[in-house]
């Protein structure tokens, strides 16, 4: 194939489209959006659909022990493959394309080569990560942190959801207890194709995102042990109230994001309490902080004010809090050279850019200390995502999927 030609080849829109709209319908919530929470019977839904599609576009596709799936298309030499990464868990309340985009931009990458008839020097590797988004199961980005090696498999194996579930054990429930080692393959490089989840680009009016790297995590959950005791006679003086102890770290977690500054955020995002009656006072709560930042060291001195505002609430409430860390990745920068291909191939297309990190972690984070790895944006209208109402107009997903697939060519093609 010259050259112009491969310049020409283009993503099937319609095809991206039906693919994605499928995918939709598994896990699909009555008033729009999915929930295919990773190792549950949705997300097996999901997991079959895609890989029959991966099977029908005649690929090798592997399943490994943490349930991660990878389907590789030949190249004309065996060498390590460029490999188009994400993930198709959602969160409960998710939308069609958050982490989708990227596993169907991948497989409609090799549709267009396929239709096409162009075999790439190098083979092309697609991945769908297992429990990318940490809801159910933490730490999030499971599957590609094993395949990394930066968790332990065994460790992930057994991990428990809030209600006692294990991840093995899910993972054989649903038939996707794989045989392979996960990290079997380490790839030439690494794309993933994402929906930006924020309002950046849409504010300023830019088609491609192109990401630089991504902020560090720091997701925390907290337990607090108070005396349970009447509402009405209680008098202020003698309560211990796990409730209001809950409630006084949020504040402290807001506070702290906005004595920081930048790029500094705080979400906490579970709050339990027991007995949770209206005139009872909490005995016990549980509660999550999610810390980020792009700056590990802004993210350390987040983390260290949250625990001196913990120690002072247990203190003057006289609670007991206990803490266990359920996530914690630093901040990474993609490749410079990786980044410098997505802006020079959106200017080829002819699409605006802007370099921006990203605000949410992503499979990417894991696979860029172990080779070239980068990521492209795509809008999300309104910067809405982990929302029914996520949405990224076809335009702009046909935009990002075109500039993966010139991306990647150009990089399965590189000598
Ligand atoms: O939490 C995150 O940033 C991702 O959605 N797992
Ligand atoms: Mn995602
Ligand atoms: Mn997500």
């Amino acid at each position: 194939m010259s050259e112009p030609t491969r310049k020409n080849m283009r993503i099937d829109l319609d095809s991206l489209m039906n693919r994605l709209m499928t995918l939709g319908q598994d896990g699909a919530l009555e008033g729009g959006g999915v929930c295919r929470l990773a190792l549950s019977d949705t997300d097996k839904l999901g997991r079959d659909r895609v890989i029959g599609w991966m099977k029908e576009l005649g690929l090798t596709v592997s399943v490994d022990r943490i349930g991660n799936m990878i389907a590789v298309l030949p190249g004309k030499e065996d060498l390590p493959p460029v490999m188009i990464g994400s993930h198709i868990d959602t969160v409960a309340t998710g939308g069609l394309y958050d982490g989708n985009l990227g596993v169907l931009s991948g497989l409609e990458v090799i549709n267009s080569l396929k239709q096409s008839g162009y075999i790439p020097r190098r083979p092309i590797a697609v991945g769908a990560f297992t429990n990318e988004e940490g809801s159910r199961f933490a730490p999030d980005m499971m599957g590609s942190a094993v395949d990394r090696g930066t968790l332990d498999l065994n460790e992930a194996l057994a991990i428990k959801d809030a209600e006692g579930f294990v991840v093995g054990e899910e993972l054989s429930r649903i038939g996707y207890a794989g045989e392979a080692e996960p990290g079997h393959i380490t790839p030439h490089c690494f794309f993933e194709l994402h929906v930006e989840q924020g309002p950046v680009l849409e504010e300023e009016g830019e088609v491609i995102g192109v990401v630089t790297g991504v902020q560090g995590i720091s997701w925390t959950e907290f337990t607090i042990t108070g005396v349970s005791n009447h509402a009405g006679t209680t008098p202020m003086r003698l309560r211990h109230d796990a409730g209001y102890a809950a409630a006084a770290i949020a504040v402290a977690a807001r506070r702290i994001a906005g004595e920081i500054g930048g790029y500094q955020v705080a979400t906490v995002g579970v709050t339990e309490l027991d007995p949770n009656l209206v005139n009872v006072i909490a005995r016990t709560a549980r509660i999550t902080v999610d810390l980020r930042n792009t700056d590990e060291a802004l993210l350390q001195k987040a983390e260290s004010l949250l625990k001196a505002a913990v120690d002072e609430i247990a203190e003057s409430e006289g609670v007991t809090i206990s803490s266990r860390t359920l996530a914690r990745f630093e901040p990474v920068a993609f490749a410079p050279e990786m980044v410098d291909l997505i802006e020079a191939t959106a200017k080829d297309l002819g699409l605006s850019t802007r370099r921006m990190p990203s605000g949410a972690g992503h499979d990417a984070q894991m696979f860029a200390p172990h080779c070239p790895t980068t990521m492209i944006f795509v809008p999300s209208q309104g910067g809405i995502s982990h929302n029914i109402e996520e949405y990224t107009a076809p335009e702009h997903l046909h935009a990002g999927a075109n500039v993966l697939l010139q991306a990647v060519l150009a990089k399965a093609d590189e000598e």
